[in-house]
Protein backbone atom coordinates (compact mmCIF):
# COMPACT_ATOMS: atom_id res chain seq x y z
CA UNK A 1 0.00 0.00 0.00
CA UNK A 2 1.59 2.97 -1.14
CA UNK A 3 2.88 6.30 -1.83
CA UNK A 4 5.62 7.49 -4.38
CA UNK A 5 8.78 9.01 -5.01
CA UNK A 6 10.16 11.43 -7.79
CA UNK A 7 13.69 12.29 -8.69
CA UNK A 8 14.23 15.72 -9.01
CA UNK A 9 16.54 16.61 -12.06
CA UNK A 10 19.84 17.93 -9.78
CA UNK A 11 19.82 20.36 -6.68
CA UNK A 12 19.39 19.10 -3.00
CA UNK A 13 17.02 17.58 -2.05
CA UNK A 14 17.29 15.21 -4.32
CA UNK A 15 14.19 13.49 -3.36
CA UNK A 16 10.66 14.68 -2.68
CA UNK A 17 7.92 12.63 -1.75
CA UNK A 18 4.33 12.91 -2.29
CA UNK A 19 0.93 10.68 -2.10
CA UNK A 20 1.12 9.18 -5.39
CA UNK A 21 -2.62 10.49 -6.28
CA UNK A 22 -1.65 13.97 -5.72
CA UNK A 23 -3.47 14.51 -2.37
CA UNK A 24 -1.95 15.37 0.94
CA UNK A 25 1.01 17.49 0.35
CA UNK A 26 3.28 15.59 2.42
CA UNK A 27 6.76 16.10 1.56
CA UNK A 28 9.95 15.07 2.74
CA UNK A 29 13.52 15.98 1.83
CA UNK A 30 16.72 13.65 1.07
CA UNK A 31 19.79 14.79 2.43
CA UNK A 32 23.05 14.99 0.52
CA UNK A 33 26.23 16.90 0.05
CA UNK A 34 26.28 19.31 2.63
CA UNK A 35 23.54 18.46 4.36
CA UNK A 36 24.14 14.72 5.01
CA UNK A 37 23.33 13.86 8.05
CA UNK A 38 24.21 10.73 10.58
CA UNK A 39 21.70 8.22 9.65
CA UNK A 40 21.31 4.27 9.67
CA UNK A 41 23.22 2.27 7.53
CA UNK A 42 21.32 -1.14 8.53
CA UNK A 43 17.86 -2.39 10.10
CA UNK A 44 18.08 -2.97 13.49
CA UNK A 45 16.74 -6.45 14.93
CA UNK A 46 14.53 -6.00 18.04
CA UNK A 47 13.59 -8.98 20.29
CA UNK A 48 10.10 -7.89 20.92
CA UNK A 49 9.69 -10.65 23.34
CA UNK A 50 9.06 -8.14 26.26
CA UNK A 51 6.33 -6.94 25.07
CA UNK A 52 3.50 -10.13 25.70
CA UNK A 53 5.21 -9.98 29.47
CA UNK A 54 2.98 -9.74 32.88
CA UNK A 55 5.05 -7.28 34.22
CA UNK A 56 4.71 -3.65 33.35
CA UNK A 57 8.45 -3.07 33.35
CA UNK A 58 9.46 -5.31 31.08
CA UNK A 59 6.72 -3.81 28.26
CA UNK A 60 7.75 -0.28 29.13
CA UNK A 61 11.17 -1.96 28.44
CA UNK A 62 10.56 -3.36 25.09
CA UNK A 63 8.74 -0.08 24.22
CA UNK A 64 11.37 2.09 24.68
CA UNK A 65 13.67 0.13 22.53
CA UNK A 66 11.04 -0.01 20.02
CA UNK A 67 10.10 3.62 19.78
CA UNK A 68 14.52 4.42 19.61
CA UNK A 69 14.28 2.85 16.37
CA UNK A 70 11.28 4.00 15.37
CA UNK A 71 12.02 7.55 16.09
CA UNK A 72 15.45 6.95 14.17
CA UNK A 73 15.26 4.45 11.06
CA UNK A 74 11.40 3.78 10.86
CA UNK A 75 11.70 0.02 10.14
CA UNK A 76 13.08 -2.92 12.30
CA UNK A 77 13.31 -7.20 12.13
CA UNK A 78 11.24 -8.32 15.05
CA UNK A 79 11.86 -11.69 16.80
CA UNK A 80 10.36 -13.54 19.48
CA UNK A 81 7.18 -12.12 18.24
CA UNK A 82 4.71 -15.17 18.62
CA UNK A 83 4.05 -16.09 15.47
CA UNK A 84 4.91 -20.09 14.59
CA UNK A 85 7.43 -20.12 11.83
CA UNK A 86 4.45 -23.42 10.26
CA UNK A 87 1.90 -20.30 9.89
CA UNK A 88 4.47 -18.13 8.19
CA UNK A 89 5.91 -20.71 5.67
CA UNK A 90 2.08 -22.54 4.87
CA UNK A 91 1.09 -19.09 3.95
CA UNK A 92 4.18 -18.42 1.21
CA UNK A 93 2.81 -22.08 0.19
CA UNK A 94 -0.43 -20.87 -0.72
CA UNK A 95 1.07 -17.56 -1.99
CA UNK A 96 3.07 -19.83 -4.29
CA UNK A 97 0.75 -22.09 -5.46
CA UNK A 98 -2.47 -19.69 -6.01
CA UNK A 99 0.38 -17.19 -8.08
CA UNK A 100 1.40 -20.84 -10.15
CA UNK A 101 -1.88 -20.49 -11.80
CA UNK A 102 -2.52 -19.48 -15.64
CA UNK A 103 -3.50 -15.55 -15.98
CA UNK A 104 -7.16 -16.37 -16.67
CA UNK A 105 -7.76 -18.33 -13.63
CA UNK A 106 -6.78 -15.78 -11.02
CA UNK A 107 -8.71 -12.95 -13.02
CA UNK A 108 -11.51 -14.97 -11.74
CA UNK A 109 -10.65 -12.77 -8.69
CA UNK A 110 -10.03 -9.68 -10.97
CA UNK A 111 -9.90 -6.67 -8.51
CA UNK A 112 -12.26 -4.30 -10.10
CA UNK A 113 -15.35 -7.40 -9.49
CA UNK A 114 -15.03 -6.09 -6.18
CA UNK A 115 -16.27 -2.60 -4.90
CA UNK A 116 -13.54 -2.61 -2.93
CA UNK A 117 -10.85 -3.38 -5.18
CA UNK A 118 -9.97 -6.97 -3.37
CA UNK A 119 -8.65 -9.75 -4.85
CA UNK A 120 -6.46 -10.07 -7.87
CA UNK A 121 -4.10 -7.53 -9.62
CA UNK A 122 -1.07 -7.33 -11.91
CA UNK A 123 1.07 -4.75 -13.00
CA UNK A 124 3.19 -4.43 -15.91
CA UNK A 125 6.46 -2.85 -17.28
CA UNK A 126 8.09 -2.12 -21.07
CA UNK A 127 10.26 -3.71 -22.57
CA UNK A 128 12.01 -3.94 -26.10
CA UNK A 129 9.17 -5.09 -28.10
CA UNK A 130 6.41 -5.09 -25.40
CA UNK A 131 5.37 -5.34 -21.83
CA UNK A 132 6.50 -7.74 -18.90
CA UNK A 133 5.15 -8.65 -15.37
CA UNK A 134 6.81 -6.67 -13.02
CA UNK A 135 4.57 -7.36 -10.60
CA UNK A 136 1.00 -8.88 -9.44
CA UNK A 137 -0.65 -9.32 -6.21
CA UNK A 138 -3.67 -11.31 -4.18
CA UNK A 139 -4.90 -8.53 -2.13
CA UNK A 140 -7.97 -9.01 0.78
CA UNK A 141 -8.70 -7.27 3.77
CA UNK A 142 -10.40 -7.10 7.22
CA UNK A 143 -13.64 -9.14 7.50
CA UNK A 144 -15.31 -8.63 10.87
CA UNK A 145 -16.86 -12.05 10.82
CA UNK A 146 -12.97 -13.28 11.43
CA UNK A 147 -12.11 -11.32 14.18
CA UNK A 148 -11.08 -12.70 17.64
CA UNK A 149 -11.99 -9.75 19.32
CA UNK A 150 -15.49 -9.72 17.46
CA UNK A 151 -16.97 -6.22 16.90
CA UNK A 152 -20.01 -4.57 17.56
CA UNK A 153 -21.19 -3.02 14.34
CA UNK A 154 -23.91 -1.26 12.97
CA UNK A 155 -24.45 -1.91 9.35
CA UNK A 156 -23.02 1.30 8.18
CA UNK A 157 -19.94 0.77 10.06
CA UNK A 158 -19.93 -2.82 9.08
CA UNK A 159 -20.29 -1.72 5.52
CA UNK A 160 -16.72 0.11 6.10
CA UNK A 161 -14.99 -2.82 6.38
CA UNK A 162 -13.77 -3.56 3.13
CA UNK A 163 -12.58 -7.31 3.62
CA UNK A 164 -16.60 -7.48 3.10
CA UNK A 165 -16.18 -7.81 -0.62
CA UNK A 166 -13.25 -10.07 -0.31
CA UNK A 167 -12.85 -12.78 -3.35
CA UNK A 168 -11.53 -16.03 -2.55
CA UNK A 169 -10.32 -18.82 -5.13
CA UNK A 170 -12.84 -22.02 -4.31
CA UNK A 171 -10.57 -24.41 -5.96
CA UNK A 172 -8.08 -24.43 -2.85
CA UNK A 173 -9.64 -25.55 0.21
CA UNK A 174 -7.68 -24.46 3.08
CA UNK A 175 -6.60 -20.61 1.07
CA UNK A 176 -9.53 -18.83 2.62
CA UNK A 177 -9.41 -20.38 5.98
CA UNK A 178 -5.82 -20.60 6.47
CA UNK A 179 -5.16 -17.08 5.30
CA UNK A 180 -8.19 -15.47 7.60
CA UNK A 181 -6.38 -17.56 10.44
CA UNK A 182 -2.78 -15.51 9.38
CA UNK A 183 -4.74 -12.24 9.36
CA UNK A 184 -6.43 -13.27 12.95
CA UNK A 185 -3.18 -14.06 14.20
CA UNK A 186 -1.42 -11.27 12.89
CA UNK A 187 -4.40 -8.99 14.11
CA UNK A 188 -3.56 -9.99 17.88
CA UNK A 189 0.06 -9.02 17.34
CA UNK A 190 -0.03 -5.81 15.66
CA UNK A 191 -2.81 -4.72 18.92
CA UNK A 192 0.00 -5.96 20.95
CA UNK A 193 2.53 -3.51 18.99
CA UNK A 194 0.34 -0.66 19.01
CA UNK A 195 -0.11 -0.92 22.49
CA UNK A 196 3.91 -1.00 22.72
CA UNK A 197 4.16 2.06 20.36
CA UNK A 198 1.49 3.93 22.58
CA UNK A 199 3.78 3.61 25.56
CA UNK A 200 6.69 4.12 23.63
CA UNK A 201 5.40 7.57 22.56
CA UNK A 202 4.47 8.30 26.56
CA UNK A 203 0.97 7.66 26.36
CA UNK A 204 -0.99 4.91 27.98
CA UNK A 205 -0.63 1.26 26.77
CA UNK A 206 -4.46 1.30 26.27
CA UNK A 207 -4.62 4.65 24.55
CA UNK A 208 -5.77 3.16 20.90
CA UNK A 209 -7.62 0.39 21.78
CA UNK A 210 -11.02 1.91 21.32
CA UNK A 211 -10.25 3.02 17.85
CA UNK A 212 -8.80 -1.19 16.89
CA UNK A 213 -12.25 -2.17 17.66
CA UNK A 214 -12.33 -2.64 13.46
CA UNK A 215 -9.28 -1.48 12.37
CA UNK A 216 -7.85 -1.17 8.61
CA UNK A 217 -6.21 -4.14 7.75
CA UNK A 218 -5.39 -5.15 4.44
CA UNK A 219 -2.90 -8.26 3.17
CA UNK A 220 -1.17 -8.61 0.25
CA UNK A 221 0.42 -11.80 -1.26
CA UNK A 222 3.34 -10.45 -3.52
CA UNK A 223 4.84 -12.01 -6.32
CA UNK A 224 7.69 -10.29 -7.70
CA UNK A 225 9.18 -12.26 -11.30
CA UNK A 226 12.79 -11.85 -12.09
CA UNK A 227 13.40 -8.60 -13.42
CA UNK A 228 13.03 -8.70 -17.29
CA UNK A 229 15.90 -8.30 -19.71
CA UNK A 230 15.24 -4.91 -20.54
CA UNK A 231 13.10 -3.69 -18.24
CA UNK A 232 12.32 0.29 -18.71
CA UNK A 233 11.53 0.07 -14.80
CA UNK A 234 14.38 -1.36 -12.76
CA UNK A 235 12.10 -1.48 -9.69
CA UNK A 236 9.44 -4.12 -8.83
CA UNK A 237 7.77 -2.00 -6.38
CA UNK A 238 8.53 1.76 -6.79
CA UNK A 239 10.06 4.07 -4.05
CA UNK A 240 7.32 5.18 -1.47
CA UNK A 241 6.08 4.96 2.16
CA UNK A 242 3.17 3.27 3.60
CA UNK A 243 0.19 5.15 4.34
CA UNK A 244 -1.10 3.19 6.83
CA UNK A 245 -0.25 2.79 10.79
CA UNK A 246 2.24 0.37 10.26
CA UNK A 247 2.98 -2.90 8.52
CA UNK A 248 4.32 -5.90 9.27
CA UNK A 249 6.09 -7.70 6.46
CA UNK A 250 6.54 -11.51 6.12
CA UNK A 251 9.63 -11.85 3.09
CA UNK A 252 10.93 -14.78 1.65
CA UNK A 253 14.83 -15.46 1.50
CA UNK A 254 15.38 -14.16 -1.87
CA UNK A 255 15.43 -10.27 -0.90
CA UNK A 256 14.77 -6.93 -2.65
CA UNK A 257 13.32 -4.75 0.19
CA UNK A 258 15.78 -1.58 0.43
CA UNK A 259 15.01 1.09 2.59
CA UNK A 260 16.01 5.11 1.90
CA UNK A 261 18.15 6.25 4.81
CA UNK A 262 18.16 10.03 4.88
CA UNK A 263 21.24 10.18 3.21
CA UNK A 264 19.55 9.07 -0.08
CA UNK A 265 21.24 5.33 0.42
CA UNK A 266 18.90 2.39 -0.05
CA UNK A 267 20.26 0.13 2.99
CA UNK A 268 18.86 -3.69 1.87
CA UNK A 269 16.51 -5.27 4.66
CA UNK A 270 18.29 -8.80 4.06
CA UNK A 271 15.92 -11.25 5.00
CA UNK A 272 16.58 -13.12 8.48
CA UNK A 273 13.89 -16.50 8.61
CA UNK A 274 11.42 -16.26 11.45
CA UNK A 275 11.58 -12.53 11.32
CA UNK A 276 9.11 -9.99 10.11
CA UNK A 277 10.13 -6.44 9.10
CA UNK A 278 7.89 -3.71 11.03
CA UNK A 279 7.93 -0.50 9.41
CA UNK A 280 5.97 2.92 10.81
CA UNK A 281 3.77 4.39 8.15
CA UNK A 282 2.83 7.90 7.66
CA UNK A 283 -0.60 7.66 9.88
CA UNK A 284 1.70 6.95 12.57
CA UNK A 285 4.09 9.64 11.92
CA UNK A 286 1.30 11.86 11.60
CA UNK A 287 -0.22 11.46 14.92
CA UNK A 288 2.71 11.21 17.16
CA UNK A 289 3.44 14.74 15.27
CA UNK A 290 6.55 13.69 13.34
CA UNK A 291 8.02 11.84 16.54
CA UNK A 292 8.24 8.54 14.83
CA UNK A 293 9.34 8.37 11.32
CA UNK A 294 7.55 6.73 8.00
CA UNK A 295 10.33 5.53 5.65
CA UNK A 296 10.62 5.55 2.24
CA UNK A 297 11.44 1.98 1.07
CA UNK A 298 11.33 0.13 -2.66
CA UNK A 299 11.88 -3.51 -4.14
CA UNK A 300 14.22 -4.63 -6.70
CA UNK A 301 14.18 -8.04 -7.50
CA UNK A 302 17.89 -8.67 -8.91
CA UNK A 303 17.86 -12.19 -8.01
CA UNK A 304 17.06 -14.18 -11.36
CA UNK A 305 14.52 -16.03 -9.17
CA UNK A 306 11.11 -15.31 -8.24
CA UNK A 307 10.30 -12.96 -5.08
CA UNK A 308 7.36 -13.65 -3.01
CA UNK A 309 6.57 -11.32 0.48
CA UNK A 310 3.54 -10.92 2.11
CA UNK A 311 2.73 -7.22 3.87
CA UNK A 312 0.12 -7.41 6.69
CA UNK A 313 -0.99 -3.31 6.62
CA UNK A 314 -2.63 -1.82 9.59
CA UNK A 315 -4.77 1.39 10.92
CA UNK A 316 -7.36 2.60 12.74
CA UNK A 317 -10.95 1.89 12.68
CA UNK A 318 -12.26 3.20 9.06
CA UNK A 319 -13.95 6.08 10.41
CA UNK A 320 -12.28 7.06 13.03
CA UNK A 321 -11.02 11.03 13.16
CA UNK A 322 -7.80 10.34 14.69
CA UNK A 323 -5.61 13.40 16.26
CA UNK A 324 -2.41 14.15 17.15
CA UNK A 325 -1.43 12.40 20.74
CA UNK A 326 -1.62 14.73 23.24
CA UNK A 327 1.63 12.46 24.69
CA UNK A 328 3.64 14.13 21.43
CA UNK A 329 2.63 17.68 22.04
CA UNK A 330 3.43 20.41 24.02
CA UNK A 331 3.52 24.27 24.11
CA UNK A 332 6.77 24.31 22.51
CA UNK A 333 5.87 21.68 20.43
CA UNK A 334 2.02 22.24 18.82
CA UNK A 335 0.06 19.54 16.90
CA UNK A 336 1.44 20.06 13.60
CA UNK A 337 -1.61 18.11 11.78
CA UNK A 338 -5.52 17.78 12.65
CA UNK A 339 -7.82 14.87 12.54
CA UNK A 340 -7.85 12.63 9.80
CA UNK A 341 -9.91 9.40 9.51
CA UNK A 342 -8.90 6.72 6.67
CA UNK A 343 -11.99 6.05 5.15
CA UNK A 344 -11.33 9.16 2.94
CA UNK A 345 -7.92 8.84 2.10
CA UNK A 346 -8.50 5.18 1.33
CA UNK A 347 -12.00 5.60 -0.67
CA UNK A 348 -9.84 8.42 -2.94
CA UNK A 349 -7.44 6.29 -4.44
CA UNK A 350 -9.98 3.36 -5.12
CA UNK A 351 -12.07 5.71 -6.83
CA UNK A 352 -8.88 7.10 -8.26
CA UNK A 353 -8.07 3.63 -9.58
CA UNK A 354 -11.15 2.52 -10.47
CA UNK A 355 -11.67 5.47 -13.12
CA UNK A 356 -7.81 5.32 -14.33
CA UNK A 357 -8.70 1.27 -15.23
CA UNK A 358 -12.67 2.37 -16.89
CA UNK A 359 -10.10 5.10 -19.26
CA UNK A 360 -8.34 1.82 -19.89
CA UNK A 361 -5.36 1.83 -17.79
CA UNK A 362 -4.97 -1.02 -15.36
CA UNK A 363 -0.86 -0.29 -14.31
CA UNK A 364 -1.72 3.21 -13.16
CA UNK A 365 -1.00 2.75 -10.04
CA UNK A 366 1.73 0.35 -9.93
O1 LIG B 1 7.55 -6.73 -0.92
C1 LIG B 1 8.11 -6.09 -0.06
O2 LIG B 1 9.15 -6.48 0.49
C2 LIG B 1 7.57 -4.74 0.37
C3 LIG B 1 6.15 -4.53 -0.03
C4 LIG B 1 5.71 -3.10 0.13
O3 LIG B 1 6.48 -2.23 0.45
C5 LIG B 1 4.32 -2.74 -0.19
O4 LIG B 1 3.56 -3.59 -0.68
O5 LIG B 1 3.96 -1.55 0.05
Amino acid sequence: MSTTVTEAPSLEPQYEYFFRDGRYDNKRKVLRGDQAIDTFDEIPLVDIGGIFSDKYEERLSAAKEVAKVCKTVGFMYIKNHGISQELMDKVFKLSHEYHAQPFDVKMQQDVYKSPTLRGYEIHHTKVPGGRAVKKESFLYSYDPDNDPQPPRLSQGRRELCIGIHNQWPSQFPDFRTTLLEYQATLLQLSRALLRTFALGLGAGEHYFDPIVTAPFVSIILQHYPPRAPGAEDLDSLGAHSDFETFTILNQDMVGGLEILNKNGIYIPAKPIRGTFVVNVGDFLQRISNDTFVSTVHRVRNTSGSERYSIPFFFSFNMDEAVQVMPACTSEANPAKYGPRNLHEYTAARRKLQREKYEQGNRDALG
